[in-house]
């Protein structure tokens, strides 16, 4: 059952019903003002960070859900409505939320009033605008009142909810004509404020929560809004808000269009430490100066188009599967982008107040949205490779504000540093600049202590070579790239916090995911060597590498697939001889991927293992048997309910690392049957199960064990998006960027025939053409109507456009 549909050509999602199984959100911003908005209306947004600086204020838990946000209320003679539905959720004639990229349009009708908002955050200005449409579409004259509401957040969302016996005393507001100022500070900074305003004379207003809504009264039917009036009451202290309220008349058909901004601003330094209540108003007036009037609202939205349209130019497919044409084309980049933009701080499934940027996570996003802002993705990489270790260890997190590793998480996440590699490889196949290598970036954020990236890089590899186990593997830490899989970890008590050493020689537990990765990116890292005519090194490379190759092949294979670890008491985990938890997925995709037993045969068994024991109709589970007890010795992924999450859910992260593996040994049909199960707009048919919007990946789809198999979780902030976009675009379509040029190796499955596509890649054009003939597995390409050998295009420095034909 689908609850909307897809407009490939306007590049929305339209949605026709309000009560959409969860509520279903998009993100605005695109530098640092950012909002998340539902299909109702509801969200919240933030300058910067969603944890220090946020505007106005959300309540994750809320009942109903989502039932806070930027909300306008009618009130057309008594009858109470909003637009967007929420929260007065007064049935409406017509409703319809278009989410687009980086706007959203909802509206509603009511009574013969068509109410419409479009919502969006420009590029470059920090304040979110909203262009509200009202038109009667009546024969007679209406007469009703609009109101606008937001609740403000007192800037620290954490203190915002915990902090009461100091916040509710704190509130500031101000209003000067059609704007209300929040002026609250944030304990000793003074130097910001919000402000929320409309270009129209208003007649009536209030700022204060409990004048407006009333002390026991809800934002279902706000009592001033019942009254049809304003308290125009100025908050001190509580909750302060801003609304404003218009009283509007239309006549037979006419039409009516209102801005309004909600802005952050700051006050210029000198003001900083000045009497609390005073604030430089400059920089908001020009802001609201700037989105005025409907044509310069309109200029705004046509300029975001654009900007999308050049981001996701840079790869784009035509084909006769209009399904994965426009996941690849449209809602997947855009995935990439919202991955770039939130890292996994802020969604209905992250607060905003916990996770900073995760070291692993930022490196795997980068893969999928570096094609698109590759001097961002710098910035990015530059960021990340601060915050590691002298040792090539990393923080695992680092916060966004501060750019400092968070010492409340630590490290110790043994995969981390390789992931280094990955981003970095990514970022210079991309762009080919290879004097990122020689820039020079701090360990730890220690300035002193600055060498090169390419010295951070050997480090990282070091770190594995130096951090092996008894049987050659490498050391897994705290966890790998799962987590959940704390092999190191005794909890002795409840409540009481980990021990983290071992039996008696200390944490010796070792991963065969990591094994897998060293293989894949110690062979990148070689290959880097190389280039830079470090041939020595690229040698010693390949040394540790066939080392590490080989202590898979004797201790990591299990006899139909790969083992996945084993434990600090040396005890296999992921093996036919464990009860549960027999064979795990992430080390048959990465070991695979790095290219592991494929000569051997290994390669195909543990794939074909993986389709018999992990496959589902709604995609690979991460494991089976699910653990059906908690194990000391395995940790967290224990303690979850047998098929949610790294306990047998379909973590939909790993599923690409199967499709790419199985491109690696040539079978595309299942290559794209693993992709398309996961797939969006495939899954989009079953919206009610899944439930999560059909227009994204989520994190997690309960597996076969738990009791609502199907039901997605976790949507947007997943490192899925970065991966399929890989998995797809530069495995299955084939079109991937190597050191010397572009690779064209399209697998594909019998089901896409012919394919074309324009990708742009380092400042050139490429035309690319699959066609398939009869021959078999022959493939010519001809650049420019010469045949080339290999599959990798020479790129020519200067050269503007390739034309690529290739016969499969
Ligand atoms: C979650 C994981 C997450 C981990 C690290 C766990 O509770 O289940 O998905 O990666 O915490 O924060
Ligand atoms: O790999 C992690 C990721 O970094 C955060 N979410 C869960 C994944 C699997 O544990």
């Amino acid at each position: 059952m689908k609850f909307g549909y897809f407009d490939d050509q306007e590049k929305e999602y339209i949605i026709n019903t309000p009560d959409t199984p969860l509520p279903w959100i998009n993100y605005l911003g695109s530098e640092n003002f950012f909002s998340l908005i539902s299909n109702t209306g509801g969200g919240y947004s933030f300058y910067k960070d969603a944890k220090l600086l946020r505007l106005t204020r959300y309540r994750y838990n809320n009942v109903p859900l989502d039932s806070n946000g930027h909300y306008y209320y009618i009130n057309d003679n008594g009858t109470i409505w909003n637009p967007g539905w929420q929260p007065s959720q007064t049935p409406l004639d017509s409703y319809e939320c278009r989410h687009g990229l980086g706007y959203t349009r909802y509206s509603g009708t009511k009574n013969g009033i068509n109410a419409s908002v479009t919502a969006f955050v420009p590029l470059q200005d920090p304040c979110e605008v909203h262009k509200v449409s009202l038109e009667n579409i009546t024969d007679s004259p209406k007469d009703f009142t609009l109101y606008s509401y937001v609740e403000f957040c007192l800037w620290n969302a954490m203190d915002d909810m915990t902090n009461f016996q100091r916040n509710l005393s704190t509130g500031e507001v101000e209003v000067e004509d059609s704007v209300i100022y929040h002026k609250t500070e944030y304990r000793e900074r003074r130097n910001h404020y919000a402000y929320y305003g409309v270009n129209a004379e208003i007649n009536g207003f209030d700022t204060d929560r409990n004048t407006f809504v009333g002390t026991y009264g809800s934002n279902q039917e706000p009592v001033m809004v019942g009254k049809n009036s304003s308290g125009n009451s100025m908050a001190s202290g509580w909750s302060p808000i801003g609304s404003h309220r218009l009283s509007i008349h239309l006549e037979p058909g006419e039409k009516k269009e209102l801005i309004f901004v909600l802005g952050y601003a700051e006050n210029p330094d000198e003001k900083k430490w000045s009497a609390p209540n005073v604030i430089n108003k400059e920089p908001s007036r020009s802001i609201l100066e700037k989105y005025k009037t409907t044509a310069q609202v309109d200029e705004a939205i046509l300029a975001l188009k654009k900007y999308w349209e050049q981001l996701l130019s840079n790869y784009s497919v035509s084909m006769s599967d209009h399904k994965t044409a426009r996941m690849v084309n449209i809602w997947n980049q855009y995935q990439c982008m919202v991955t770039f933009n939130m890292s996994r701080s802020a969604s209905y499934y992250e607060s905003g107040t916990g996770r900073g940027m995760g070291f692993r996570d930022s490196c795997q996003d980068l893969l999928g949205f570096v094609h698109m802002i590759p001097e961002r993705a710098r910035e990015r990489i530059i960021d990340i490779a601060s915050t590691q270790f002298e040792d090539g260890g990393a923080y695992h997190q680092y916060q966004p504000l501060t750019k400092k590793g968070n010492l409340d998480i630590g490290s110790g996440f043994n995969d981390d540093p390789l992931w280094l590699i990955a981003g970095v490889s990514a970022y210079i196949r991309e762009t080919g600049d290879w004097d990122i290598l020689k820039e020079s970036v701090p360990f730890d954020n220690d300035e002193t202590k600055s060498q090169s990236l390419m010295e951070h890089l050997r480090r990282s590899l070091g770190f594995t070579k130096t951090h092996l186990g008894p049987h050659g593997l490498p050391l897994i830490g705290r966890a790998d790239w799962n987590d959940c899989l704390n092999l190191n970890c005794f909890s002795t008590e409840p409540g009481e916090s980990f021990q983290t050493t071992g039996p008696s020689e200390g944490p010796v537990a070792e991963s065969v995911m990591i094994a897998g990765m060293f293989v894949k990116y110690g062979k990148e890292y070689a290959t880097i060597c190389r280039m830079l005519g470090l041939d020595q090194e690229a040698l010693e490379t390949e040394a540790s590498v066939k080392e590490v190759y080989e202590a898979v092949i004797k201790s990591g294979w299990d006899g139909n697939w790969f083992l996945r670890a084993y434990d600090a008491f040396g005890v296999k985990v992921g093996s036919g001889e464990c009860e549960e938890g027999k064979i795990f997925i992430e080390p048959q995709g990465f070991c695979v991927m790095g290219g592991i037993g494929i000569e051997e045969g290994l390669a195909k068994q543990a794939l074909d293992s993986v389709e018999e024991h992990l496959d589902t109709p709604y995609g690979i589970v991460i494991l089976q048997p699910a653990y059906s007890t908690y194990h000391k010795n395995l940790g967290e992924i224990t303690s979850y309910p047998p098929g949610y999450k790294e306990n047998a859910g379909i973590f939909c992260h790993n599923n690409p690392w199967i499709t790419i593996a199985e491109t690696m040994i040539g079978r595309g049909n299942r290559a794209f049957e693993v992709y398309r199960r996961t797939c969006p707009a495939y899954t989009e048919e079953i919206s009610e199960l899944h439930k999560t919007e059909p227009y994204v990946y989520s994190q997690m789809i309960a597996g076969k064990d738990a009791k609502n198999m199907g039901e997605a979780k976790n949507s947007w902030l997943t490192g899925t998006a970065a991966w399929t976009f890989v998995s797809i675009s530069q495995y299955i379509l084939g079109i991937r960027p190597g050191f010397h040029g572009l690779i064209v190796d399209p697998c594909l499955p019998d089901s896409i025939g012919e394919f074309s596509a324009v990708r742009k890649f380092r400042g050139a054009d490429y035309h690319i053409q699959v066609n398939k003939g009869l021959d078999g597995d022959t493939k010519a390409i001809l650049v420019d109507g010469i045949k080339i050998e290999g599959n990798e295009i020479p790129y020519e420095e200067g050269k503007k456009e390739y034309h690529v034909t290739i016969m499969l």
